[in-house]
């Protein structure tokens, strides 16, 4: 390993208090071309929870200039202290003090996008996890909660506005065609949460009343010329505002919510108090630039950062391994809002559908990490799919299991009791049993044991005795320092078919039954029976569990006609083409002859002939598994045998049911003018499918449906679907459409990143030259998250021409992250997401990609964050 010295692992069991706690901090931050000058006054005190005599303090400091320390307002020489390249440590210090700090930091120089740096021309800062260190000396990290108030100066023409948490409370001019804003923020918070904005920048103003009756403004910030796109996020705020009140009681506390939107931004957003910061591709949307499912990201992203005032930031984190009381809260609660507010099945699958293509293989990889992580190298290799998607599944079954009042019991008393405080999750998973008089000691090992768990159902029916039995087992595979499970709380929804397709009804008339699965293995009986039932099992997905039940595929054909749950219709039907593709690649394997079985192409006829009704549903029913999930599904990953089958399926579902195809395709034009709401989403969601379909056939009659539609879109759902259509067939109109699209977006780089993606996601064996050539387009820039995410990211998940045999995918994707990681760990750490599966592939994959991640471990210079993947990856 070329790192010198290995940055060192932490455990969640060495957590200590700090020896002081700072109460207040008056921060003077004055922004020039060249720098930023920032003086820090603080108070400190001696932290009762302290138990070490020494009076001494280490502040965390990177990336900055020091420039002088004032201890009660007098000055302390070089000599007094001592200052390393990631602290400043002050010795012999009083139990109370005045600390002064002047430093300095160089946003324009700032390429990793963390602490304060420089987009488009503007400032704007990003500090979690650990960027408040990189604009001035402080205690950063999240049980320090302190008062802040920030003064910022700046040239008034270049950069009138002028933003921080809180109140603005006074401003001013200066000489020299300077000005001043001076914010107060009356909350404690953890320095994670600071931010501030300085720019020539414009605003959309709305207000809210709140349920007490209080008058809240609403801004949202962009760059000039972008305020026609914002309107959309602004009413998805309002919505989000209300929800919380309604749903947790939950009012938001200052008088004014600002959010800002940034070009440059490593994530989704940040959900700083009262001043969310914003990736722009989850704020700006207009019908023609932003598609369905553009629109559903800004409610869903919107309402998450806005949840986040009350989980994460009025009761935050006692330390970062505690990041899921936050995300997974928070991510449950946007999950909620957005089945409340959109289609609940709709939202459910596509939940489910990222599960199980990020989580599930992250939780069979070297990286498998507890939802409760009890170690780490870099933090912001923790913000994971585990915590981020397998979190709120854990909360879901916390809800499902104390039902929704208990629930909301336990909430009430968590924010009652912690507000203001740093806690953790255990203190979390405490209050839910204090307040429903439960036990959660089993559950709580849902927090700390990794593995996706496998229940293996079988049933039984006793025709004498009119009984029928479920026989559940459940099995944890070992994961990385985990070699041994103890079973776990699984709440296992299900519902019994009689062959009518009728609900057969439980005591309490309920057609939903939730059993609790605790043991290894368990039986469970329902009486009064009358006939072998078909079993729904986990409904609406009660678990974050892979289910296996031994379905004949008639079943399955039966449940996707007949469960009353969404959900487990939609299920049925994936299973129905996993266990049909699974097979036939298995003759592939063989060389076989591949024949697609007549009862599937029958069941797809059958879901197009019920798009009648449910057309969202009957959309995603379509869609065959993704390559990835069924890559998850196999031993060892055949990745050419999964992409030759599975298109070989979706090519004969075109030819056998083209009429079937193109009848819906045509019944579900909207001739009306674009507006986004559910029925219409479903529609085009429908007819976008069947145009997906109907030109896999490389037909030039099918093709030119598909340009018409191009042509005369007048919104990006219709244009994007066909241009993806156009990416993925040989059409001859391929090329012209393109290029047309490209001209036609130039300037718009949100949607450049459409046209990036829809290259770097091709099926089409050109597709790696594409991106190799993309990579010197002039729209590509390599230090912009977006445009990387969209072309490296769908690249490396394009699992077919990512892992092509030569390895010259793997290559590239290594030369990518040894370039980025020079300036951008955190762009570049979440570009090795595909080599920690390298264990998975046929021996030569396997060989070519560990050469490449042993060739990144070799680098001369490489990030903390990359140093601990590599590792990870090749233990
Ligand atoms: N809390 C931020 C994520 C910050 C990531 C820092 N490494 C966004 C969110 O989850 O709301
Ligand atoms: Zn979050």
């Amino acid at each position: 390993m070329a790192i010198e010295n290995p940055p060192k692992m932490q455990y969640r069991k060495d957590y200590q208090p700090t020896n002081y706690l700072i109460d207040t901090i008056d921060l003077t931050i004055t922004l020039s071309e060249e720098e930023a000058q920032v003086i820090s006054k603080m108070f400190l005190r001696k932290n009762p929870l302290c138990k070490e005599k020494e009076n001494s303090l280490a502040l965390n400091g990177e990336n900055q200039f020091l420039e002088s320390v004032k201890i009660n307002g007098e000055v302390i020489l070089g000599d007094e202290y001592e200052l390393t390249d990631q602290y400043l440590i002050l010795k012999d210090l009083p139990e109370e003090f005045t600390l002064e700090i002047e430093s300095m930091n160089r946003p324009q120089e700032n390429r990793e996008l963390t602490g304060l740096y420089k987009t488009q021309g503007w400032f704007c800062t990003q500090c979690e996890s650990e960027g408040f260190r990189r604009i001035t000396y402080f205690l950063d990290r999240p049980d320090v909660l302190s008062k802040f108030t920030t003064t910022i100066i700046a040239d008034q023409k270049k950069y009138p506005v002028l933003l921080s948490n809180g109140n603005l409370i006074d401003s001013g001019e200066l000489s020299d065609g300077l000005h001043w804003m001076k914010w107060e923020d009356p909350f404690k918070k953890p320095c994670y949460l600071f931010a501030m904005v300085a720019g020539d920048l414009d605003f959309i103003e709305d207000n809210f009343i709140a349920c007490s009756g209080r008058d809240i403004t609403l801004r949202i910030f962009a760059e000039k010329g972008q305020l026609d796109k914002c309107q959309f996020a602004m009413s998805s705020l309002k919505k989000a505002m209300k929800w919380d009140e309604e749903a947790y009681g939950r009012e938001y506390d200052l008088n004014n919510f600002m959010i800002v939107a940034a070009n440059d931004f490593n994530y989704g957003a940040m959900e700083n108090k009262g001043l969310n910061i914003f990736n722009d591709k989850y704020i700006f949307a207009k019908p023609e630039t932003a598609t369905d499912t553009d629109y559903s990201n800004i409610d869903e992203v919107v309402a998450h950062e806005y949840f986040h005032n009350w989980t994460g930031n009025r009761v935050t984190c006692r330390d970062w391994f505690q990041i899921c009381l936050k995300e997974g809260f928070t991510v449950f609660r946007d999950q909620t809002f957005s089945e409340e507010i959109g289609s609940r099945a709709v939202h459910r699958i596509n939940q489910v559908k990222i599960l199980r293509t990020l989580q599930f293989p992250e939780d069979a990889s070297p990286l498998a990490h507890p939802i409760y992580p009890d170690r780490f190298i870099e933090i912001n290799n923790m913000y994971t799919a585990t915590v981020y998607q397998k979190g709120p599944e854990v909360i879901r079954m916390l809800q499902t299991l104390l039902g929704k009042e208990g629930f909301r019991k336990g909430s009430d008393l968590y924010f009652e009791k912690f507000d203001g405080q740093a806690v953790t999750c255990d203190d979390f998973i405490a209050v839910m049993a204090e307040a429903n008089h439960i036990d959660l000691t089993q559950f709580k090992l849902w927090y700390n044991q990794s593995g996706t768990p496998e229940l293996t159902v079988h049933d039984d029916y006793d025709e004498k005795n009119k009984t029928y039995i479920l026989k559940v087992k459940q099995f944890i595979p070992p994961t990385p320092n985990q070699p041994v499970k103890s079973p776990m709380v699984i709440p296992l929804a299900i519902g019994l078919l009689n062959s009518h397709g009728e609900e057969i009804l439980f005591e309490g008339g309920e057609s939903t039954k939730v059993l609790v699965v605790d043991q290894p293995e368990q039986c469970f009986e329902f009486k009064q029976i009358n006939e072998r039932p078909v079993p729904s099992l986990l409904r609406h997905f009660s678990a974050p569990v892979k289910l296996r039940f031994n379905y004949r595929n008639e079943q399955l054909a039966f449940l996707m006609v007949n469960d009353s749950d969404a959900f487990a219709r939609w299920e049925a039907g994936q299973q129905y083409a996993v266990n049909e593709i699974l097979q036939l690649i298995h003759r592939y394997q063989q060389e076989k002859p591949l024949t697609l079985s007549e009862d599937f192409v029958y069941a797809y006829k059958k879901g197009l002939q019920d798009a009648a009704y449910d057309k969202a549903l009957v959309a995603l029913m379509l869609e065959l598994p993704a390559e990835i999930y069924l890559a998850e599904l196999m031993e060892t990953v055949d990745v050419d045998g999964i992409h030759y089958v599975r298109e070989f399926v979706k090519n004969n579902l075109a030819k056998l049911l083209k009429d079937d195809f193109l009848q819906v395709y045509l019944a579900n034009q909207l001739n009306k003018p674009y507006e986004y709401n559910m029925e219409d989403a479903a529609k085009r969601s429908l007819k976008n499918i069947c145009l997906s379909y109907l030109m896999a056939l490389d037909d030039p009659a099918m093709c030119e449906l598909g340009y018409q539609q191009y042509q005369k879109a007048d919104n990006m759902t219709n244009q994007f679907a066909a241009l993806v259509a156009f990416a993925n067939t040989n059409c001859s109109q391929r090329e012209i459409v393109l290029s047309d699209f490209y001209h036609q977006w130039k300037e718009n780089l949100l949607v450049i990143d459409k046209w990036l993606a829809v290259q770097a996601s091709s099926i089409l064996p050109d597709t790696y030259d594409r991106v190799m050539k993309l990579l010197d387009h002039p729209s590509f820039n390599i230090q912009n998250p977006n445009r990387v995410y969209s072309l490296l990211r769908t690249f490396e998940r394009n699992q077919a021409q990512f892992h092509d045999v030569s390895g010259r995918g793997y290559q590239l994707l290594a030369d990518l992250i040894l370039k980025i990681d020079q300036f951008n760990m955190h762009l570049a750490s979440r570009l090795m997401e595909p080599f920690s599966k390298w264990r998975r592939f046929d021996p030569v994959r396997q060989e070519l990609m560990k050469e490449q991640l042993i060739r990144i471990s070799k680098a001369e210079k490489l990030s903390k964050g990359v140093y601990e993947l590599v590792t990870k990856s090749l233990d």
